[in-house]
């Protein structure tokens, strides 16, 4: 393992992974720097007496440094070019424990997945723990008394990666995001990758055979390749057959009526079979992970229920962030929808938006990447543009019918607007809340079905 003791570190951003890095490298016995180039009044309670930090200056040269941990969110360009040793802090976690990882990546769903496969552990006695681009620092959950750590790893994550080698990968599927990141999707592509090339004969890779790009990447796999499928038997893989779902390793197969009704939508589904891979490949039974899989309820902002109002309900899909995400959202309804959309551009091809509107009874677009998007939409659709969320919730609500959906589904960052796409969830849940009740009873139509219900 890795001996931090006495080396020169110098970490790069203070947000919650810089300040995570810094305070681990410190308390192993390594000098650290920790800088961020926007100014903070901020003092780091977490550092104090452990890290120097310096914040509103430049990244300086990296001569004096034996290893540069950069942030996620800083971009290659901007890591010194004189650094002699770049790892992120997936990789320092993984050079420092010994503690078997399961990693899991792809354009969506790796919260969810995460968190189904941490949960499926731990219902099985498993001392597993979460973590990762999920919200916490892998390096805040190191800890030798784990028997695993599932860690969601983002492409900015894997593009400073380097030995890193999860015993077990999960790679979900790929659509274009982060392109003004990566610059092109060959780039985004190829950071997925690192999740299993520097995996052996012995590790295994669990890969969505349904996805193309992520059929063809897995064909490159050093290691075991296990698969899913919505509809597909695998040869060693989960899939579902009519009402089964169905898991064959090894000439073994379980099989059960899958009975979840909250996991809706195909792309949960997707993510129910990739966890209980997962959770089979570290040593908990089909039978324990299927209960588990039967009490999760989904997490906030993923086309989460948020109210239902004169018939209508709103549905807050604020971490569709991307259009992969926001497709699968339009998909997952049959009822007409009225869909918010718009924020910061993230350098996406909207087009594929356009094949998804069928149930679209009107768009409202806001923020930066808006006209985009309406460029993007066929003209068949009604649209109307609006400054911001809360005049997005008021004008939907006009326009709803009786057993329509209203979806904020962005296929944007939120970043024009907001500091997160929680916080722009946690306002569009404010702004639905203060909508008033009718003061005439509404008559309902027959409902048909739907996600989310
Ligand atoms: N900074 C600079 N210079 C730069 C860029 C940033 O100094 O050029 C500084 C900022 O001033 C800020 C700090 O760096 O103080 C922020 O670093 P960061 O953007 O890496 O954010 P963290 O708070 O460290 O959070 C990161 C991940 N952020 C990003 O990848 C952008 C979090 O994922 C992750 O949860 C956290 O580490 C813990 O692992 C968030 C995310 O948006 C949720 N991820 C993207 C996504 O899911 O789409 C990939
Ligand atoms: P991530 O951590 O990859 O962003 P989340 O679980 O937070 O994934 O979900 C992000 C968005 O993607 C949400 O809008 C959610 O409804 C959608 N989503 C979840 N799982 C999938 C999937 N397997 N395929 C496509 N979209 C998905």
């Amino acid at each position: 393992m890795e001996d931090l003791a006495g080396k020169n570190i110098l970490v790069l951003g203070l947000g919650r992974s810089g300040r995570s890095a810094a305070a681990y490298c410190a308390k192993q016995g390594a000098r650290v720097l920790a800088v961020d180039e926007q100014h903070s009044e901020n003092s780091y309670p977490d550092l104090e007496g452990l890290a120097v930090a310096r914040t509103g200056i430049p990244f300086p040269s990296a001569t004096p440094f034996d290893l540069v941990i950069p942030s996620p969110g800083i971009p290659q360009e901007k890591i010194p070019a004189d650094a002699r040793q770049v790892w992120g802090d997936v990789e320092l976690a993984y050079r420092t424990s010994d503690v078997p990882m399961i990693a899991v990546t792809g354009t969506n769903g790796k919260s969810t997945t995460t968190c189904l496969i941490e949960a499926m552990l731990s219902g099985a006695g498993i001392r597993a723990a979460a973590a990762g681009n999920i919200g916490i620092p892998i390096l805040d959950v190191v800890d030798p008394a784990l028997e695993q750590m599932v860690v969601e790893v983002s492409s900015f994550q894997l593009d400073t990666t380097e030995a890193f080698r999860p015993a077990i990968a999960v790679l979900l599927n790929i659509t274009p995001d982060h392109l003004d990141r990566h610059g092109s999707v060959e780039n985004y592509i190829s950071a997925k990758a690192r999740i299993f090339s520097q995996q052996t004969k012995d590790d295994l890779l669990i890969a969505n055979a349904g996805d193309p790009r992520v059929r063809e990447l897995a064909r490159s796999a050093p290691g075991r390749v296990w698969t899913f499928h919505l509809s597909e038997p695998q040869e060693q893989g989960a899939w579902f057959d009519e009402e089964d779902i169905v898991m064959r390793i090894d000439g073994r197969e379980w099989r059960t009526v899958y009975e979840v009704d909250f996991l809706r939508g195909v792309h949960n589904s997707e993510n129910a079979l990739a966890s209980l891979l997962a959770a089979h490949a570290a040593g908990a039974s089909f039978g324990q992970s299927l209960n588990v899989l039967q009490h999760f309820r989904g997490l906030p902002h993923r086309t989460e229920l948020v109210r239902s109002l004169c018939g209508v309900r709103y549905i807050d899909d604020s971490k569709a962030t991307n259009v992969g995400a926001t497709v699968r959202a339009l998909e997952s309804f049959d009822t007409p929808i009225v869909w918010i959309a718009g924020g910061k551009d993230k350098g996406l091809d909207f087009r594929p938006l356009a094949a998804a509107c069928g149930n679209v009874r009107a768009v409202i677009l806001m923020g930066e990447a808006g006209p985009q998007i309406d460029a993007a939409l066929p003209l068949a659709v009604p649209r109307v543009i609006v400054p911001n969320l809360d005049s997005a919730v008021t004008q939907a609500a006009r326009l709803a019918e009786p057993n329509d959906v209203v979806l904020l589904a962005p296929a944007c960052a939120s970043f024009d607007q907001f500091q997160n796409f929680e916080e722009r969830g946690d306002r569009f849940r404010t702004a639905v809340e203060a909508l008033p009740e009718p003061s005439r009873p509404v008559v309902l139509k027959a409902v048909q079905g739907g996600a989310s219900s």
